[in-house]
Order: structure tokens, then sequence, then C-alpha cells
């Protein structure tokens, strides 16, 4: 399993984050981007589609006996949505708290559902909420190939100029 060895952090620990069709619609993927950028998260893979049921149907299939969920596949292919995976120490729990409570009511300002929703049927943003579940979406949203290795330079200019 991934996680720490010998105490050395797991900087490689990968989370899926998605701007929901409201969010998208709102203008609102800049600014989400730039929070997790802000935070120091590396950014590996990103694109923006059409939702399928059958690809939600999977994405969400701990939900399909809700009352809800068939509200919640409507709004979920509304539009498009813009899913990244990120990477960085702890960045599944990180994630889960810049993103806040699932009900924007319940969602401390200062997090993305607390500034910017008040309903739960349109909380902006998807974020996976355990290390398993985001391996799990992450496999189900990307090709091994959309996800990209690089490295973080401290320094802008490593080639001669
Ligand atoms: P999460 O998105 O915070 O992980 P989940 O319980 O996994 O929360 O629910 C998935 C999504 O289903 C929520 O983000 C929200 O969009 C929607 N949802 C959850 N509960 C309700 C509800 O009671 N009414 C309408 N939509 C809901």
């Amino acid at each position: 399993a991934a996680g720490s060895k010998s105490g050395v952090p797991d900087v490689r620990e990968r989370t899926l984050i998605a701007v929901k069709p409201d969010g998208v619609q709102r203008r609102l993927v800049g600014q989400i981007i730039q929070r997790f950028e802000q935070r120091g998260f590396k950014l590996v893979g990103l694109k923006m589609l059409q939702v399928s049921d059958d690809l939600l149907s999977q994405h969400y299939c701990e939900l399909r006996t809700k009352p809800f969920y068939p509200r919640l596949l409507e709004y979920m292919t509304s539009g498009p949505v813009v899913v990244m995976v990120w990477e960085g120490h702890k960045v599944v729990q990180a994630s889960r708290t810049m993103v806040g409570h699932t009900n924007p009511l319940e969602a401390q300002a200062g997090t993305v559902r607390g500034d910017f929703s008040f309903h739960v049927s349109r909380n902006v943003v998807h974020a996976s909420d355990s290390l398993e579940g985001a391996q799990r979406e992450i496999q189900l949203w990307f090709q091994k190939k959309e996800l990209l290795n690089w490295d973080c330079f401290d320094q802008i200019l490593t080639c001669e100029v």
C-alpha cells in the first residue's frame, strides 16, 4: 500500500478533484486551481469533459440507492466538468479540508464549498474521500498516459540561456 515507510513523507500521494458543472458555469475553475497551486500541490493531470452516465454510475456507485441519486446524475451531466489529479504529501486529507463539508451550510468559510456555495445539490467541487477512493477514481477518470510525472524545480532557470 502507498504511504510513508520509515517516516519518509509520501510526496507521490494523489487525489482526484473535479470542478462540477455549476463550478464551470460560474467561472470558478481558475480560483479552484489556484487554491491547490497555492497550497503547494502539484498538478499531474487535467481535462475537461462532458461526463457519461456510465462513468458517473461507477464514480458514485456507493450512492445509487440514495433518493437524490437521479438528481445527482442529472446535475453532474448538465454541463462539462473539469477533472484534475493533484499530487503531494497527504493530499487526500488536505483536499477534503480545503473543499469543506458536503453540505455547504456546514462548510467553514475559507473552504471552497464554504466560500462559493449554499446548497448540497450544487456544491461546486468533488474531492476523493480516502486513499483507496482516490486510486479507484483516478483509474476511472484518467488513462495512465494522461498523468504526467514531472520534476518541481525551485529555480525556474535550470538550463542554459
Ligand atoms: P462528498 O462529495 O462530500 O464526498 P458524498 O456523500 O460522497 O459527498 O456525496 C456525493 C455528492 O452527492 C455530493 O457532493 C453532493 O453533490 C451530492 N449529494 C450528497 N448528499 C445529497 C443530498 O442530500 N441531496 C442532494 N445531493 C446530495
